[in-house]
């Protein structure tokens, strides 16, 4: 037997963000694959769709109006998950049936006006302005008094239930800190009381070294692919800086915050020369008036593709009753990035 290596052996890696275990099979990767294929997109989009409901001016489902937008645009998500007017409450039945209600406000942003745009293929100086309305959103939903997280995320393409091609992200904001957050939350905190550093600007520094990981890095922000990655090309952008949340980058910064949310989604789009699925989200600093000084901004991107434009992973099976398993490593696939264009497949 040779020894232990990661690049051929089954092994486990630990995801110290959220304490949780992936499984990785590398020695896996070549098998065959006779299941689904999913339909390629439409690629073909005009810049205004009049049935569009997030395109200027029109009405959306609701029967509310767009406005006449030239930028961005946000509004009171017509389907809110979270309520702000629902009671306080909760129901008990022994300890083994318990519920608590929860209060909060859902927005939806348009990225563009554009109706056959997507990031990869906007302007930083537009995605500068999606950066800007994140913060001023940040910031106003911050001061309810009965919000306590607000989670910025973006579903793009059909695979991943996006329900319409016009460039858009979710606000949810909510009374209880939901799972992954809180989840991030105890394991930062309990490396930034034992360090005195944020758990994230120790390992980007690490990964910085190793350089195994890194897709490319600016001025402000890094991105990679985490050791422990789960799906196929799973990355995250980080800020270099230990920075808790949106409202601490300065002007530069949310430039750069911009460029690498383009470069990243420019590469994922050159992958399989498609327009590349995935959801996203940032995580900060929750809004609850605690000390959040273990909170270290960055943003994960969570793509379903594998092996081409049609092929999916499936987290079923095994990563649904036991553990989440793949089989490239995270330095395959940062890897393959790597060896991508800079250049959008559209614009050579
Ligand atoms: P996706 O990001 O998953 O595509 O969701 C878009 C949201 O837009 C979805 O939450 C909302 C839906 O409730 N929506 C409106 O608020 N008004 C509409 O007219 C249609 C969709
Ligand atoms: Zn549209």
């Amino acid at each position: 037997m040779h020894s232990f290596n990661l690049s051929d052996h089954p092994h486990r890696r630990y995801n110290p963000l959220n304490g949780e275990w992936v499984l990785v099979s590398p020695h896996r990767a070549k098998r065959p694959w006779q299941g689904q294929v999913e339909k390629q997109q439409e690629e073909t989009r005009v810049e205004y769709d009049p049935k569009c409901y997030l395109c200027p001016g029109n009405e959306r489902a609701g029967g509310k109006m767009n406005a006449n937008y030239k930028e961005n645009f946000v509004f009171t998500n017509d389907f809110s998950a979270l309520l702000s007017d629902t009671p306080e409450g909760s129901y008990e039945h022994g300890e083994l049936f318990r519920a608590q209600s929860d209060q909060g406000i859902c927005k939806v942003i348009c990225f563009s006006p554009r109706h056959d745009l997507t990031i990869p293929e906007m302007e930083v100086t537009d995605i500068k302005k999606v950066v800007d309305l994140w913060v001023d959103e940040y910031q106003s939903l911050a001061k309810e008094t009965f919000i306590n997280h607000v989670q910025i995320f973006e579903n793009k393409g059909a695979i991943m239930g996006c329900s319409n091609p016009h460039p858009h992200g979710q606000i949810w904001a909510q009374k209880i800190i939901p799972g992954e957050p809180a989840k991030e939350d105890k394991q930062q905190k309990n490396y930034f009381d034992k360090h005195g550093r944020s758990l994230l600007f120790d390992y980007v520094q690490e990964e910085l070294k190793l350089k195994e990981r890194i897709l490319f890095e600016n001025n402000s922000f890094v991105a990679l692919v985490p050791f422990w990655a789960i799906w196929p090309y799973e990355a995250m952008i980080v800020s270099k800086r230990h920075i808790t949340d949106l409202t601490g980058l300065n002007n530069d910064e949310k430039m750069d915050f911009a460029e690498a949310y383009q470069r990243l989604t420019i590469k994922y789009d050159n992958l399989f020369e498609v327009s590349f699925p995935y959801s996203a989200g940032i995580h900060q600093s929750p809004v609850n008036n605690q000390n959040n000084d273990h909170w270290h901004l960055h943003m994960h991107f969570y793509p379903p593709l594998l092996r081409s434009a049609t092929v999916k992973k499936f987290m079923v099976g095994y990563e649904m009753l036991a553990n989440p398993q793949r089989d490239i490593t995270a330095e395959t696939s940062a890897n393959i990035l790597n060896n991508l264009a800079d250049v959008h497949y559209k614009h050579r």
